[in-house]
């Protein structure tokens, strides 16, 4: 009978009570703004622009395109099948080194080839539509992405002292993707992840970044639901609680975990199961308000961003892929119809753009029409002479890969950064709105 008491007093210590992380619903006016977003760029078919996220995010959200996103899922297949064919023909392609379009300053490689990531993202995109990789297709697709795993982890090796060719973000979001097809992926191969998680390297160019360690996350989660695993069952677990705390431990005083745009991702594993002994309801409620706040505030326009918010506003993650809800309702998204914007193209702005890490370093003024991109005011130092600059499409947009003839090489990246020395949040893409410095 003692014995009952103490354990009746343990349970109901609140210190050992399990949180949840709770999103409570926003307003379905801003769900549906968002989701109107991706509704021009489903008109954009091409190779370039096909981005298997914007499907995955749609099938997870509360809002649908209706027979749009039934075509746009129609035209995902053929690329990727029809590229699937040339993939066999060629040797792997990574991330970073040829991606799946050309940029567009490089037209030397019309042939396209998806990423190891970009073909992680389809395989997501087809469970969304309740496709298990089952067919013969399916079964090119799960060892082209084993495949191209297994070269990963040689890549990262035996002592794990190498790097993967792309990143541990999509290294995790691979594991993910053949995990929600029940697919099972050698336990050496999940062991790397692990690895990095356990010894909190490599990560991301040496820190945490909170978007990879959530991707981690969500490849664990499913891995530990699924039970794919069993021998590194422990290691998962354990593993698992880690990633969690970190991004806890990374919220911002604003109630960002990480920054604005590794919220979702942090709040999509977040959300998936209870914590104990930490605050969790307390931290999702704050990362809540602080997405709304930047919400208002315009900062989702980029469309794979959208991609990953809109799961997080309807209670769902990537995880629920493992048993996908094809039949639920979703608001059907009306088209907005574009009213000619009146802006005024006499204002200007001016921008100091500088390249300190060349010879003879760089540093020029330039005027834009107010509204311009980054991207903008590049093409217009190249058009004014004495710079020059390239980029490589991605799901995100033009990526920038080589400044004055300087290209990047394994694992270097030109860092955008705002002067003195904060880094910029969004890149080449978005436009500037203020007098900027880089
Ligand atoms: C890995 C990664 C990187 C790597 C990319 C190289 C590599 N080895 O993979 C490194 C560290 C170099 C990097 C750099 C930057 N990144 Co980054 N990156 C990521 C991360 C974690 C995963 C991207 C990925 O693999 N996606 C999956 C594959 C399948 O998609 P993909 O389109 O083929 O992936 C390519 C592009 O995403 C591209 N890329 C990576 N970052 C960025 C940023 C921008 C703006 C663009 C256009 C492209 C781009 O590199 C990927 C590999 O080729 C995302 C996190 C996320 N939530 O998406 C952040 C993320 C996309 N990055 C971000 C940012 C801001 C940057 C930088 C602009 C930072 C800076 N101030 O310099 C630079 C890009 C500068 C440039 N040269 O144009 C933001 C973008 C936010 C936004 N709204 O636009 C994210 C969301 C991180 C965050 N939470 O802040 N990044």
């Amino acid at each position: 009978m003692g014995r009952l008491m103490v354990l009746l007093f343990l349970l109901g210590s609140p210190g050992a009570l399990a949180e949840i992380c709770e999103i409570p619903n926003v307003d379905s006016k801003l769900v549906e703004r968002l989701g109107q977003r991706l509704l021009p760029w489903m008109d954009q078919l091409s190779q370039e622009h096909l981005n298997p996220s914007i499907y995955v995010g749609l099938r997870l959200s509360s809002v649908q395109a209706g027979d749009k996103e039934a075509f746009y899922l129609h035209s995902l297949k053929l690329n990727y099948q029809q590229n699937l064919l040339g993939l066999t023909r060629v040797a792997l392609s990574y991330g970073s080194v040829v991606n799946w379009s050309t940029g567009s300053n490089d037209h030397s490689d019309r042939e396209a080839k998806p990423t190891m990531g970009q073909l992680a993202l389809y395989m997501l995109a087809l469970r969304a539509n309740c496709e298990l990789a089952r067919s013969h297709k399916g079964d090119k697709l799960v060892s082209q992405l084993k495949r191209f795993l297994e070269d990963e982890k040689n890549a990262i090796g035996h002592n794990h002292k190498g790097h993967p060719h792309t990143s541990y973000y999509q290294y995790g979001l691979s594991i993910l993707a053949l995990c929600v097809h029940q697919k099972r992926v050698h336990d050496r191969v999940v062991g790397k992840l692990l690895h990095a998680v356990e010894h909190d390297r490599h990560l991301h160019q040496d820190h945490l970044s909170v978007d990879t360690a959530a991707m981690a996350g969500l490849a664990f989660t499913c891995l530990e639901r699924s039970n794919l695993n069993p021998d590194l069952r422990n290691r998962i677990t354990l593993a698992l609680r880690t990633v969690r705390e970190k991004i806890l431990k990374a919220q911002t005083s604003e109630g960002h975990f990480g920054n604005v745009y590794s919220s979702p991702l942090a709040l999509q594993l977040l959300m998936t199961s209870p914590m104990r002994g930490v605050q969790l309801g307390k931290a999702c409620l704050k990362a809540r308000a602080a997405l709304l706040a930047s919400l208002q505030d315009g900062a989702f326009q980029n469309v794979l961003m959208i991609s990953q918010l809109l799961p997080v506003l309807n209670h769902k993650s990537y995880v629920d892929l493992i048993s996908p809800d094809c039949l639920a309702p979703r608001a059907m998204l009306e088209p907005v119809m574009e009213t000619l914007s009146q802006t005024q193209v006499s204002e200007v702005i001016r921008v100091t753009l500088k390249v300190p890490s060349v010879l003879p370093p760089y540093r020029h003024s330039i005027t834009v029409p107010a509204g311009s991109s980054l991207e903008d005011v590049l093409k217009k130092a190249q058009e004014l002479g004495g710079f020059m600059y390239g980029t490589q499409s991605s799901l995100l947009g033009p990526y920038l890969t080589s400044v004055m003839g300087k290209e990047v090489g394994k694992r270097e990246f030109w860092q955008l950064l705002r002067a003195p020395d904060t880094p910029l949040l969004q890149g080449l893409p978005p436009y500037i709105t203020e007098e900027t410095s880089l």
